[in-house]
Parts: C-alpha cells; sequence; structure tokens
C-alpha cells in the first residue's frame, strides 16, 4: 500500500482522509498535496489511483460488500469519464475488495421501490453509461461478483479473477431477474443451459475455475496478485496506440450487436480508416526497422 501510495497518484473517500489524518498526520499532509497536484477527485465509494497510464478505480463499501447503490455507480461512471478524457491514461482496471467484487445492486436501496418510481426515472438506467467508454475496462474480480456485481464485471471488456472468485446471478431469489446485462451477457458468455441454470436458480454459482473454463474470465490468479496481473495488462494495452486499442474494442463489440456481414464490413472500415493515423505509419515502419514502435495516439 506504501508503495502504490508513493508511486501513484491516488484519491481516497472523505472518510478514509479523516482517518490518516488522525493517525499519521505528515502522512496526511503529503497525500493532500499529492491529490492537490494531480487534480485528482475524491469519492466517497470509490478510490480512484493511477498507475503509470492505467487508471484503477476501486470499489469501497466494505460494509455492504461494494453493493453497487446509485450514487456509487454515479460516482464508477464519473471516474470512467474522466479517464476516458485523460490523454495520458490508455486502459482502466475496476477492482473491489478481496471478499467481495460487488455483491450485486444495493437490495436495501431498491426494496421498497414502486414500478412506476422505477419506470419513469429510469431506475439504474445509468449503470449503462459505462459501455460508452471507448478506453479498454478490465475487471479484477476477488470474492463475490453476485446480480449487478457480475453483470458490472461482464460490462468490462476483460475479467481476471482471484482463486476465490464467486459468480453469480442471485436476483431471482429476491423476486426479481437480472437488470443489467445478466440475461443477455451471461449467455454469450458461458452458453444457454449454464446461463439459464445460474439465472433460475439463483443458486448456480461459478468458481473462478468454471468461469476460466466456461470463458467468462481469461485469466486466474492467486488473490493477493490480482490487481497487478489486471494492471500489468492494462498497462501493455495503454503501451498500444490508443486509436488503434479503441477501435478494436468498438469492433469486437460490434460482434454483439449485428449480423457477422456488418460486423465484417464494420471491421474493415475500421482497419482502413487506420491507414489514416500516425500509429499505423510508426508501427509497421518499426517492425520494418526492427525496433520497438513510438505510439504518438495519433
Ligand atoms: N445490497 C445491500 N446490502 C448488501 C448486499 C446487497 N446486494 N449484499 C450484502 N449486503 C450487506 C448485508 O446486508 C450486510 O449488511 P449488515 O451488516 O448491515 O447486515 C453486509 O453487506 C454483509 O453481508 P452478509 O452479512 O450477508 O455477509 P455474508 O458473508 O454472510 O454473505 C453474501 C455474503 C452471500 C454475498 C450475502 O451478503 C448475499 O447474499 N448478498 C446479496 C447478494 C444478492 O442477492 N445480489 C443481487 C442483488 S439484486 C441485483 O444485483 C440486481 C441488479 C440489477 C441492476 C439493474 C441495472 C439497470
Amino acid at each position: 500500500m506504501l508503495r502504490t501510495f508513493f508511486s501513484s497518484s491516488i484519491t481516497k473517500p472523505l472518510t478514509a482522509q479523516k482517518t490518516i489524518h488522525t493517525g499519521v498526520r505528515a502522512f496526511s499532509t503529503g497525500f493532500v498535496l499529492r491529490q492537490a497536484q494531480t487534480g485528482d477527485k475524491s469519492y466517497t465509494h470509490i478510490l480512484t489511483e493511477t498507475r503509470g497510464k492505467v487508471g484503477l478505480i476501486t470499489l469501497n463499501r466494505p460494509k455492504a460488500l461494494n453493493a453497487l447503490c446509485g450514487d456509487l455507480f454515479v460516482e464508477v461512471n464519473e471516474a470512467l469519464r474522466s479517464y476516458d478524457n485523460n490523454d495520458a491514461i490508455g486502459a482502466v482496471v475496476i477492482t473491489g475488495s478481496e471478499k467481495a467484487f460487488a455483491a450485486g445492486a444495493d437490495i436495501k436501496e431498491m426494496k421498497d421501490k414502486a414500478f412506476i418510481e422505477t419506470y419513469k426515472s429510469n431506475f439504474l438506467g445509468h449503470w449503462a453509461e459505462m459501455t460508452e467508454i471507448k478506453k479498454p475496462i478490465l475487471a479484477a474480480v476477488n470474492g463475490y461478483a453476485l446480480g449487478g456485481g457480475c453483470e458490472l464485471a461482464m460490462m468490462c471488456d476483460i475479467i481476471y479473477a482471484g482463486e476465490k472468485a464467486i459468480f453469480g446471478q442471485p436476483e431471482i431469489k429476491l423476486g426479481v431477474i437480472p437488470g443489467a446485462g445478466g440475461t443477455q451477457r451471461l449467455v454469450k458468455a458461458v452458453g444457454k443451459s449454464k446461463a439459464m441454470e445460474m439465472i433460475l436458480t439463483g443458486s448456480v454459482n461459478l468458481n473462478a475455475t468454471e468461469a476460466l473454463s466456461l470463458g467468462l474470465v481469461s485469466k486466474v490468479v492467486p488473490a493477493a496478485e490480482l490487481v497487478d496481473e489486471t494492471v500489468k495488462t492494462a498497462e501493455k494495452i495503454a503501451s498500444m496506440g490508443q486509436p488503434s486499442v479503441q477501435m478494436a474494442k468498438e469492433a469486437v463489440n460490434k460482434s454483439f450487436e449485428v449480423p457477422l456481414s456488418a460486423g465484417l464490413r464494420w471491421e474493415r472500415i475500421l482497419f482502413q480508416a487506420l491507414f489514416g493515423t500516425a500509429d499505423q505509419k510508426e508501427g509497421m515502419t518499426a517492425f520494418v526497422e526492427k525496433r520497438k514502435a513510438n505510439f504518438t495516439n495519433q
């Protein structure tokens, strides 16, 4: 933690800052200074940290196992937008704690809501804003990823799991169904039968190994190494030319939306468009000259 603190810019929620202030005054001063220098923002339910070209968002409602209350998702979207608009950032990692990535939408917040209220306010519709982010988002999932937590992970582009990660869609036990993509993205990730089993029983969960074998996640690592390992992959992605990375993300995501012929056409147009970038010239010239490419994101 200390190493991370001094090698990166980091923001803490206001409550955490208070603890640091009373405990270690010098630490607190350095922290506030760094925050002022970087212009990083303080949030209530998340922590944000910059590691090189990677933005790291840590969900931080430990007492509620990172249950995704509406305000938490507003903060996640705000942090994501800020990283998306920051040329110095090339990829983002979202993580939780070792016990819980996120135990779902906040049940206490929604239990008394009436249909007309949820409909008129498009309740939790703002979650989908994160799908507009152009830069790659990687999920580092330790512990519970249940309901909306599993859906949040699936809204990310790559999922790495800690060895004790648990993925599930228990909404049916609450008298509802998944509402942020569980019935759609989970099917595409693990197939119809397993997705139906998970969603209809609410109690068939996937452990990390099962999630890996079914293709829901692409790597399983020891819990303590998960964030570093995910950031390492994010750094690799961030070292590529951003236009090609973002167009690759867009093209892959298109495959979930359109028939194959339209997806292939979309892919070819983006491929051709990249010949208008300096990064394409640099990447191919560097290969011919047998040197490492120096992308400028132009
Ligand atoms: N919402 C609110 N609070 C929660 C949630 C949650 N989803 N999950 C856990 N908490 C709280 C508990 O109430 C408890 O608080 P308190 O100490 O005040 O009682 C605290 O976190 C710790 O939880 P537990 O004592 O239950 O911890 P355990 O280790 O015993 O159990 C579990 C951990 C198994 C994860 C258990 O907490 C659990 O089953 N949680 C609920 C999981 C769930 O049902 N998730 C689905 C929620 S519905 C949903 O996500 C729909 C998404 C729709 C999105 C639509 C967008 C458009």
